[in-house]
């Protein structure tokens, strides 16, 4: 199997909690505040390598966790930041938000890094609360939650050129030829189950990336057959080769195959359709190909360029290469693949802050901002628990709870805490 996909989650880790703790110096009988700050957590961070080929490995590993920052200490020491999480993912992965199309990042070059899972802040110490009016406080934050979200990475290689068409027609016999690619060739179908890609060099430096993809059949884009699964793979080639087996070797008719690919093609994705297109006569060393060579120039000549080529015998495929660069010199590499190194800026569904609601008599304020904040200050303690509510008051909930008809005496419930609203 050719993993090409794969669903993974990723969490930063949480920042460390900030310390509540004062000096006890000995001849000093009141020592000031002297909590430290949580350390940072580690973020999860995605890197293309070219080491990699697929995505086998997130088969079996799907979660990655940065660590949680270390918590302050007394005597103002901090905690300890914690090292990012690299994951290494090929080059040509797609990064998606799980669940939507939003595509986050493309790790288009060896080395690009994508920050998955941002590891959280750390909380401040109470030596940082210290002020004119309060010189003793008794408060500290906690850390902020690393950000955690569940993608899904989607490998489409990145060829310049791609080689399709029916099962048995010749195409790793193509790259075996023009590259270094050792793909297995047999006489019998879908000898190819995963792409190959080979470097095909030209004279004086130039040089192309060529991609050899199982053969497609009918049906294929319905995902009948093996093929349809690697048409993602020819999705940002620049041009097609789609070879034939001009000789009808196998009692097929060439020209039918030719166009039942190009059907499999429009449907899969109408982008592949307009991709430009060199019709490859295989096997015009066999018996019958000169008279189908004759019909297939007859009806497509004026629509493709058609080359002639033997794959055993090598004629024709130095030609055929030729043109194929000559064909990606006129095309623009941007045409066909996402924006510069693939970034794009995702809009995350904005949602209000907090919600008032009158639920069974009880004023229930649900938010992620309110869950957030309650976990950053840990209200089991009651100076927080004092700066939280002050907080509340800031951002308006108060002033919405009081315009919403709560009264004085009323039971208000925040994430499992429940408070009597007062003025
Ligand atoms: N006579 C002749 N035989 C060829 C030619 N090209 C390929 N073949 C033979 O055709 C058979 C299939 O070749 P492959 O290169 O494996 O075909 P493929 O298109 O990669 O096939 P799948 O991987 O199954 O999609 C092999 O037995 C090859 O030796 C050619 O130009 N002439
Ligand atoms: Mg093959």
């Amino acid at each position: 199997m050719f993993y090409d996909y794969a669903k993974v989650y990723v969490k930063g880790g949480d920042g460390g909690n900030g310390m509540v703790s004062f000096r006890r110096e000995k001849y000093v009988p009141e020592g000031g505040p002297s909590g430290g700050d949580g350390g940072k957590g580690g973020s999860v961070i995605l890197e293309a390598d070219e080491g990699i080929r697929t995505l086998l490995d997130f088969r079996f590993k799907k979660q990655f966790k940065a660590e949680r920052g270390e918590n302050g200490k007394t005597k103002n020491m901090h905690g300890k930041d914690n090292p990012d999480l690299i994951v290494k993912v090929p080059v040509g992965t797609l990064i998606k938000l799980a669940g939507t199309d939003e595509i986050l990042v493309d790790m288009v070059s060896h080395g690009q890094r994508f920050v998955a899972g941002k590891g959280g802040r750390g909380g401040k110490g109470n030596a940082r609360f210290s002020s004119s009016v309060n010189r003793a406080p008794r408060i500290a934050e906690n850390g902020n939650l690393g950000e955690e979200k569940w993608l899904e990475l989607e490998l489409k290689l990145l060829a310049d050129v791609g080689l399709i068409g029916f099962p048995n027609v010749g195409k790793s016999t193509i790259i075996s030829h023009v590259s270094a690619a050792k793909p297995k060739i047999a006489n019998y179908h879908f000898t190819t189950i995963a792409p190959n890609l080979g470097m095909v060099s030209l004279e004086e430096g130039k040089s192309f990336v060529l991609v050899d993809i199982p053969g497609l059949v009918e049906g294929a884009s319905e995902v009948v057959g093996l093929g349809h699964r690697f048409l993602r793979h020819v999705e940002r080639t620049r041009v097609l080769l789609h070879v034939l087996d001009i000789s009808g070797s196998e009692g097929r008719d060439p020209l039918k195959d030719f166009i039942l690919i190009n059907n499999e093609l429009k449907n899969y994705n109408s982008n592949l359709e307009t991709r430009p297109q060199v019709i490859v006569a295989n096997k015009i060393d066999l018996p019958g190909a000169k008279e189908n060579l004759e019909r297939l120039k007859k009806e497509f000549k004026n629509e493709y360029e058609i080359y002639a080529v033997s794959a055993v015998t090598g004629k024709g495929l130095k030609e055929l290469m030729f043109h194929a660069e000559k064909l990606l010199e006129e095309i623009p590499v941007t045409s066909f693949t996402l924006k510069e190194e693939g970034m794009r800026l995702v809009k995350v569904e904005e949602k209000e802050p907090y919600e008032v609601e009158f639920i069974e008599g009880v004023w229930q304020v649900v938010g992620p901002d309110i869950e957030r904040l309650l976990n950053k200050f840990n209200v089991a303690n009651e100076a927080n628990m004092d700066r939280f509510l002050l907080i509340l008051r800031k951002i308006g909930v108060e002033k919405e709870l009081r315009a919403k008809g709560a009264k004085n005496g009323d039971t208000v419930s925040i994430n499992g805490w429940e408070f009597e609203f007062m003025d």
